[in-house]
């Protein structure tokens, strides 16, 4: 949805209950995971490939013109699988013991994207290549926001210290494309997640009902 928003691209949003996928949805979703992005009736899966389709076909690029710049930014693209799990073990970290070694794996990996925010760009940002969102933004944006969504309730001090991967998480939590691309829903639909999941940090945001889940 970033992306779509970065590119003002026209599109409809259709949510799916995850824990009852429609038949509809499997047929168009090889591995039964959103999102999928319908294009002219003919579907694509996986976040990147979509991502990289329609950097491809709409304007303006957000890749970098040389390509040793995007095969790098691809690279740590494909980071955002063991990052996002690893901040996930914090968010929905179950007692202090789970809490405590999630963020022992977290910090390993925070500590690699802190580095590579020093030397894959040669300016103080805001993004992960400077001025200008792109696709490695995109693609981090989803988790370092459930990340700060639930630090206000959770206070672990997790990127505290990481300044450079903190002040990128406080530009894309400002931006627009991002703050724009859930749904109305979504901070409640997270605590009734972090409920489900029997995180320690879901009661701190008070009781909720499920009726919107
Ligand atoms: N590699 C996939 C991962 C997508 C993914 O894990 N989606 C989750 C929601 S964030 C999902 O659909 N989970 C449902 C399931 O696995 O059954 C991508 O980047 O598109």
């Amino acid at each position: 949805m970033i992306v779509l928003r970065a590119k003002d691209v026209e599109f409809e949003v259709t949510c799916i209950d995850l824990r009852e996928k429609p038949d509809w949805f499997l047929e168009i979703s090889p591995h039964g995971k959103v999102p999928v992005l319908s294009v002219g009736g003919r579907p694509l899966f996986e976040s990147n490939a979509i991502a990289e389709f329609l950097d491809e076909m709409v304007p303006p690029r957000l890749h970098p013109e040389d390509p040793f710049k995007r095969a790098r930014n691809r690279a740590w693209t494909d980071f955002v699988p063991d990052f996002s799990a690893s901040l996930g073990g914090v968010y929905y970290a179950r007692d202090e013991t789970a809490l405590a070694e999630g963020m022992r794996i977290a910090r390993g990996r925070l500590a690699r994207l802190e580095e590579a925010l020093a030397r894959e760009r040669d300016n103080d940002g805001p993004y992960f290549n400077g001025a200008g969102l792109c696709l490695v933004d995109a693609a981090y944006a989803p988790f370092l926001r459930r990340y700060a969504f639930v630090e206000t309730r959770l206070g672990c001090g997790l990127l505290d210290e990481f300044p450079l991967v903190q002040a990128w998480s406080d530009a894309l939590a400002a931006d627009e494309r991002v703050i724009g691309s859930v749904a109305d829903t979504f901070e409640h639909e997270f605590v009734v997640a972090l409920h489900r999941r029997g995180a320690m940090a879901a009661p701190r945001f008070g009781p909720v009902s499920d009726a919107a889940d």
